[in-house]
Order: C-alpha cells, then sequence, then structure tokens
C-alpha cells in the first residue's frame, strides 16, 4: 500500500496525533474527536438534511463530504468520522429497511429464520459507489486529517434485524443466541463477512482507522459474548488487520467485556462514562490504547463543571499506553456546539507536552 506520508515534510495523516496515539507512540498532545460529531446538534446539518431522508442522504456523496466535514468547521478535533450509518451496507445489499426520523433504523421483515438469515449476502464495491466516491474525496479535502471509517458490530447489527428496529431488551435476539445457537453462528457469520467487505471499501477508498461500534453488546455477559460473539468479532478484526489501519471498538455499558473486546483483535478499546479510564486500564490487557470517556450529559451542566471532569478524564487517561479524548458516547442531540468547541481547545491546552 502507498505510504500516506509526504517524504519532504514528514506530514500526512500517518504524522497525526490521533493515529499516533492508537499505536500507542508519542504524541504532541492527546488527540480528540466526538462519537456522532457531525448531525443532530447542529444547525447547518439540519439545514442541509431538510427534505432528504436519512439514507438518501448517506447515498450522495456530495452530503456525505458536506457533513463530515461540519464538525471540523466549528470544532478542532483530531479526526473526522465518515458521515453515514451502521445499517447503511444492509440496506446495500438488498435488507429491506428505513431510518426512522426520532426513531432510528426499522426492517420491514424481521431476520428470525433459516430462510432470512440464507439471503444476507456478501456485500462488493459495487453495492456502495458511493461510499468510494465519497471517501476519496474526503481524504483529499481533509489533508493532514484522518477519517475514521466505521461499521456496526455484528451484535448490534444482528439486533436490528431480528427485532426489527430499536429493542430494550433484545428478547428476539437473545433468544435465537440461546436458543438457536446454529442459526445464531450462521447470521453472525454472514454479518462479519459483510462488515469485512463494507470495512475494506472504506479503508481501500483512503480512511486512515476504523471504528466497529458494538453499540448494545453491553446486554450481553462475558461468557455469553466470549462465546457467541467474540469469534464474529475476531474475525472482522483480523481481516482487516493486513490492511495496515488501526482498529477502534466500542460499546455501550461494556464494563465486564473491555477486556474481551480487547481480545478480540481492537487496537484502541472505547470507553464508555461508566468505568473511570484509570480502572479500564486494570480491565483491558497491555498493547491496547483507550478512547473516551466523558459522560455526553455532563456537556449540558456549567463550563466549570465540564472543565473540571474533561481535566479527570485527561488524569486518568495519562495511565493508559495511547489515550484519544472522547465522549462516554455519541453527542447528545441538544448538546450546544459551542461546549464541544471549547472542550476540544481545553483538551489541547491541558495535554500540550
Ligand atoms: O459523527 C457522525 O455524524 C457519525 C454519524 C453516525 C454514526 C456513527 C450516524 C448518523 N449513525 C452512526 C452509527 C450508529 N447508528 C450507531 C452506533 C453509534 C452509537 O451507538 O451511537 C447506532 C446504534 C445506530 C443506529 C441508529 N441510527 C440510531 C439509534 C437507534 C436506537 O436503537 O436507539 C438512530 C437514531 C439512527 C439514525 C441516525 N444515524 C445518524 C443520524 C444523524 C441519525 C438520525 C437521522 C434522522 O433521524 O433522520
Amino acid at each position: 500500500m502507498a505510504s500516506d506520508t509526504d517524504p519532504r515534510t514528514g506530514s500526512g495523516p500517518s504524522q497525526s496525533a490521533f493515529l499516533k496515539a492508537c499505536r500507542r507512540q508519542p504524541v504532541p498532545h492527546t488527540p480528540v474527536w466526538f462519537m456522532r460529531q457531525a448531525g443532530r446538534s447542529l444547525p447547518e446539518y439540519l439545514r442541509v438534511r431538510e427534505g432528504v431522508p436519512m439514507l438518501e442522504a448517506c447515498a450522495r456523496p456530495e452530503l456525505i463530504v458536506e457533513i463530515t466535514l461540519q464538525p471540523l468547521r466549528r470544532y478542532a478535533v483530531d479526526a473526522a468520522i465518515f458521515f453515514s450509518d451502521i445499517v447503511v451496507p444492509l440496506k446495500a445489499i438488498g435488507v429491506d429497511l428505513d431510518i426512522k426520523p426520532g426513531v432510528g433504523p426499522v426492517v420491514a421483515d424481521p431476520i428470525r429464520d433459516r430462510a432470512g438469515v440464507a439471503a444476507l449476502r456478501r456485500l462488493t464495491p459495487d453495492d456502495v459507489p458511493y461510499v468510494t466516491e465519497a471517501v476519496g474525496a474526503l481524504v483529499g479535502e481533509l489533508g493532514d486529517t484522518p477519517l475514521i471509517g466505521f461499521a456496526g458490530g455484528p451484535f448490534t447489527l444482528a439486533s436490528y434485524l431480528i427485532e426489527g428496529g430499536p429493542s430494550k431488551n433484545h428478547d428476539h435476539t437473545k433468544a435465537m443466541m440461546y436458543g438457536e445457537p446454529g442459526l445464531w453462528a450462521d447470521l453472525m457469520g454472514r454479518l462479519a463477512d459483510i462488515t469485512i467487505d463494507y470495512l475494506k471499501v472504506q479503508v481501500e477508498a483512503g480512511a486512515g482507522a476504523i471504528q466497529l461500534f458494538d453499540s448494545w453488546v453491553g446486554a450481553v455477559g462475558p461468557d455469553d459474548y466470549r462465546e457467541s460473539v467474540l469469534p464474529h468479532t475476531r474475525r472482522i478484526f483480523e481481516a482487516i488487520e493486513p490492511l495496515g489501519v488501526p482498529r477502534i471498538h466500542f460499546g455501550v455499558g461494556t464494563g465486564e467485556l473491555l477486556g474481551l473486546m480487547g481480545e478480540a483483535g481492537a487496537d484502541v478499546v472505547g470507553v464508555d462514562w461508566r468505568v473511570p479510564l484509570d480502572e479500564a486500564v486494570r480491565r483491558v490487557d497491555p498493547g491496547k490504547a483507550l478512547q473516551g470517556n466523558l459522560d455526553p450529559a455532563i456537556l449540558f451542566a456549567p463550563w466549570e463543571v465540564v472543565e473540571r471532569r474533561a481535566r479527570d478524564v485527561l488524569n486518568r487517561g495519562r495511565t493508559a499506553e495511547g489515550h484519544i479524548f472522547n465522549l462516554g458516547h455519541g453527542v447528545l442531540p441538544t448538546t450546544d456546539p459551542d461546549q464541544l468547541a471549547r472542550l476540544a481547545d481545553l483538551v489541547h491546552e491541558v495535554s500540550a507536552r
């Protein structure tokens, strides 16, 4: 693969603080970005999305590029994240689904039997030409700032497909996981294949890192995670390894799974706000960087509180081999963008070496 370093200046995304921290190398400052930094909390996002359904926005390269760049005009973040959604690759291989405003992904025919699982086919670059085009354009626009590609983790994708939409208890999902392990393994294997195909498209088009969002996997205990999820996640990370980009793994409520999520093959383990980073260091094997973990709701408190809590995250993050500052989950829709702008600057100031 061609190097992204300019031999004359030694610059390029590979020299960025974000990629260095992912690789546990020394950094000039702690890098920062925010999950869901694009989107709902930005008035300029709401303007360009007016009258454009979410899945249509995800299939229009010029909109993807614009929305991905919007947060970078406001915040001094160290990385951009590709604007899309975790269900985009499923839609691209023909699953009948939509993203309903105020709800989330909704699947027309939930997958609960062998025929439904068997209909899930692999993804080819021709299924997502808009992704290749948008990533390529973004990498050109972003210069030295790395672009994070992403996909949903297999448990989270399985949950949307089996439940048919957002779910609190994942009833049908767990019924299949516990009651029909053969069918579950087939489904998870296919989702892993699709995810590998989809992440490869993004990295081959120029994404400098990938994040696997297994947002809802915290619903599973450690033994079941090890048996029913980890093998599939491991296969995804192993398939991406030869591409040479850092692999980040994140889920919500995964305090009891952090060690296993690292074992699955991530270079960087994302931590939600429930586990302090110095405790997360003890739970994850050596050789991993950590990402996180300010409670996104802290941003609703006065700035003094945000500052104190952000300094605490940075202090605890110093115990990790590499730390990427982030929120403990996505930016909440009513967040004041000025608080985020101030937070990104604070992280850089406080952590400058
Ligand atoms: O920074 C960014 O802009 C990235 C954009 C992004 C990402 C990373 C979107 C846009 N979706 C995602 C990933 C995603 N989608 C995750 C993993 C991250 C996380 O845990 O937050 C998940 C679980 C989803 C599923 C999803 N899509 C939901 C959650 C529903 C639930 O189960 O509670 C929702 C509301 C969506 C729709 C969606 N995705 C993105 C946007 C901007 C929207 C809202 C669109 C609309 O309402 O029109």
